[in-house]
């Protein structure tokens, strides 16, 4: 028996390729139950990217759909991250498999948003063809090809197909990817053995909803204890964001693992390091200890976001711990200039408060720079301060004099605050006004 094995990666070819065609349209009303009746399921966001090389990779994907196929089955899954929504077929040996994706979940040949995603399988690299059907614009059982980076890969291994498709998110042709975002996806293949025969034969019929969930959730496996300890979880960019992570076994058999991974969540997966670790086994009653450590760059966005701990058993089970840390500014500062008008002569207080957010001490500088009129009003521009700890505020005080001089009117006064390199500059007005 000769058995070829093709591994194939395309980019995006737009050549209009038709593989079979489903037995007849659609009329909406048939897509719009079908999609609507069922209660959405989330679809969890993927810690990382699957790779395109027409195999399914474990647990990653979210089957959704399985049906009777030749003398086996097909499953059809779905995934998706931050910029892509991935779909998958896993069946007997296909010439082509098409994608049904109706992007607000609102029902198929309703609204703008159908798109239909064709793969044809059965040449030496996957031709990928992207139909949408625009109810809005003409008659939606019209379709008209559309330009997206979609890109597939297949792999035939023995009796097989796996077939992997990726769709870029593209707002301005409606397909966004976010948390609570519902969509709806259908499938259909073309077996080689019979490419004219559409499995299942209406496969618009049986689009399924999802809801996008972008809450990468704890997985837990009963006798192994996932654990993140972090040195600190507040921290700023240019910071080191240091943890251990540890994998205790709590049953009495041993546990072997074929690997486990260390990083961050999809938004920031490429700011930190990752860590992957080969496998080994956790007798009853032990553990193991990892220390990871990944410097923060200095763009790294202020918020909360999490980290990630997975170890993949070597039975194909998976264990997830999910834990978070947040960056925030180094220091808070607020500038108070006083109320009511300064008249001639007469003395104010200039007030920077300046709040500390990082659990070292905070140290830096204030310095006040003022109008032209009011220079010399105070014995010392620059001042030193020091916030010890973490939610503490120093206050830094300046006296100001009004010069016997000076014109009557509004005035800006700016402090600049500085902390290690970073600083911030804020503004108040401060009114000079007459003698009562
Ligand atoms: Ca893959
Ligand atoms: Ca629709």
């Amino acid at each position: 028996m000769n058995t070829v094995t093709r591994l194939l990666i395309c980019v995006c070819c737009v050549t209009l390729a038709l593989g079979c065609q489903p037995a007849g349209a659609v009329e909406s009303g048939e897509g719009e139950a079908s999609a609507a009746a069922a209660v959405p399921a989330p679809l969890e966001i993927l810690a990382h990217a699957p790779i395109l090389d027409g195999v399914i990779e474990d647990d990653q994907w979210t089957v959704f759909h399985s049906f009777p196929a030749g003398d086996s089955a097909a499953s059809i899954s779905a995934a998706w991250d931050a910029g892509r929504l991935y779909l998958a077929a896993d069946c007997p040996e296909t010439a082509s498999a098409v994608f049904y994706l109706d992007a607000n979940a609102d029902g198929w040949l309703v609204g703008a948003d159908n798109f239909e995603i064709r793969t044809v399988t059965s040449t030496s690299a996957p031709q990928v063809t992207v139909l949408l059907h625009n109810a809005l614009q003409a008659p939606a059982a019209e379709p008209s090809p559309v330009v997206l980076d979609a890109r597939a890969a297949f792999r035939t291994v023995g009796a097989r197909t796996v077939v992997e498709l990726e769709i870029p998110a593209a707002p301005s042709k409606g397909l966004v990817y976010e948390d609570g975002k519902a969509i709806a996806v259908g499938a259909g293949i073309c077996l080689a053995s019979d490419p004219s025969k559409m499995i299942p034969a209406e496969p618009r019929a049986t689009l399924k909803a999802f809801v996008l969930k972008d809450e990468i959730q704890p997985v837990a496996i009963e006798g192994l204890k996932l654990d993140i300890r972090m040195k600190d979880r507040k921290l700023i960019a240019g910071q080191t964001l240091s943890l251990d992570f540890h994998a205790d076994n709590t049953a009495t058999e041993p546990l072997a693992y074929s690997n486990f991974t260390i990083g961050g969540e999809p938004r920031v997966a490429d700011l930190l390091n990752a860590l992957r670790v080969r496998g080994g086994v956790l007798q009853p009653g032990k553990g193991i200890k990892w220390g990871f450590s990944t410097g923060l760059p200095e763009t790294m966005p202020l918020g909360t976001f999490s980290v990630l701990g997975e170890m993949n058993l070597e039975d194909g089970r998976k264990a997830r711990v999910v834990s978070s840390f947040d960056v925030v500014e180094p220091f808070e500062a607020a500038l108070d200039t006083g109320s009511g008008p300064l008249v001639p002569g007469a003395e104010r207080k200039i007030v920077v408060s300046v709040k500390n957010n990082t659990n070292g001490p905070v140290n830096g500088t204030v310095r006040l720079v003022l109008p032209q009129s009011l220079m010399g009003g105070v014995t010392k521009d620059t001042l030193k301060f020091s916030v010890r700890s973490e939610g503490s505020t120093s206050r830094v005080e300046f006296k100001l004099r009004r010069p016997a001089d000076t014109a009557d009117g509004e005035q800006t006064v700016v402090a600049e605050v500085e902390v290690k390199g970073v600083s911030r500059q804020l503004e108040s007005a401060i009114l000079l006004g007459p003698v009562q």
